[in-house]
């Protein structure tokens, strides 16, 4: 496995310096962030971006995200201008040496939270999604940091209008026709397709959301027969709900050669079905580490893996979910494990 933290770019206040410092990270995960959703990624642009990471003595294999632009989802418009678009991105990374792309197919928001800055007990503040918040929320005035926020509201109300007309299956549709197009290339380049879980897993403001349990997984990877077409598994936005035993997941995936990133955060599960982001150790949250992690080692996981969110401790200032502190915690605490179940095979 390779244990990887990701990075925002040179505008990130965590400063590659502060990542090469944490023992056992060996790369970021990146992307370019300034180049409009839908536009392909210039070779000179992923070239720079690596260089400048490389320089700091880690390597760039893997991207999250390239965005798919919400066209492509609704198949209408652009679609195929965009798609188009995609290939040759995908294309251009393989020749910088990208080994994976990260993306999801989320119609209009990725993760979604009530709360970005949730105080715990112990002063440290977290990501929390409070069912009845959720629903008094209006998602035509959400923004949440890592979200596209170029949209207004009336192409937002739109756009939520477009979704819930088309359902899921006609998303499934419009997912179909993408991956069809877009597994061929990367299949040639090969490059690894690894398709973020929704986040949560269930429908949010009656909008369609299909990448979220064991039935729709299956679905999804019956799509396309290549390897190069799989997962990003995340244990934390699989895992909010119990109905998704994640270890399981691993196995399962993992002994298809279908997981090719592993996001691995913990989540206190409440019982009305909300959730709290916890500390990534243990016994602060619903899932159990040692299991996840002991499910990756046993199915000889060779892939990327990395911290995700963490909580914001010790006064640090940072990206909601992505500070330096609280996920360093997470990489040597997920390290530990790895190696100690690692020794012991
Ligand atoms: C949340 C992240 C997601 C993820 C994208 C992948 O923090 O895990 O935003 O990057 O959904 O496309």
């Amino acid at each position: 496995m390779k244990m990887t933290f990701r990075w925002y770019g040179c505008e990130d206040p965590v400063t590659l310096q502060a990542i090469k410092q944490i023992p056992n990270v060996t790369g970021v995960v990146s992307a370019i962030y300034d180049i409009p959703v839908g536009e392909v990624w210039p070779i000179e642009r992923i070239e720079k971006l690596k260089e400048i990471i490389n320089r700091s003595g880690l390597e760039l294999e893997v991207i999250e995200s390239v965005p798919v632009h919400e066209d492509i989802k609704l198949k209408r418009n652009d679609y195929q201008r965009y798609i188009d678009n995609y290939k040759q991105t995908i294309k251009n990374l393989s020749k910088c040496g990208i080994k994976c792309i990260c993306y999801n197919f989320m119609p209009v928001f990725d993760w979604t939270r009530s709360s970005i800055n949730h105080q715990l007990s112990d002063g440290s503040q977290t990501l929390a999604y409070y069912q009845n918040e959720v629903d008094q929320l209006d998602p035509t005035k959400l923004s949440l940091p890592g979200w596209d926020s170029s949209y207004s509201v009336e192409q937002v109300t739109e756009l939520i209008e477009a979704y819930k007309e088309l359902g899921e299956e006609g998303l499934w549709d419009n997912l179909k026709y993408f991956i069809n197009e877009i597994i061929p290339i990367a299949s040639e380049c090969d490059i690894n397709m690894a398709i973020h879980p929704d986040d949560p897993p269930w429908s949010i403001f009656g909008i369609p959301r299909i990448i979220t349990n064991e039935e729709n997984l299956d679905r999804f990877l019956a799509l396309y027969d290549d390897t190069h077409h799989g997962l990003a598994l995340c244990s934390g936005s699989l895992g909010c709900t119990l109905l998704n035993d994640i270890p399981y997941l691993i196995r399962k995936y993992g002994a298809k050669k279908r997981i090719h990133f592993a996001h691995v955060r913990n989540v206190k599960i409440l019982e009305d079905g909300s959730f709290e982001e916890s500390a990534h150790y243990s016994s602060c949250g619903s899932l159990d580490m040692v299991d996840i992690i002991r499910a990756y080692v046993e199915t000889g996981f060779k892939g990327y893996i990395r911290p995700d969110h963490g909580r914001a401790i010790w006064g640090e200032i940072a990206k909601p979910g992505y500070g330096l502190y609280d996920r360093a915690l997470g990489a040597m605490y997920l390290g530990g494990i790895i190696d100690a179940l690692e020794d012991n095979k």
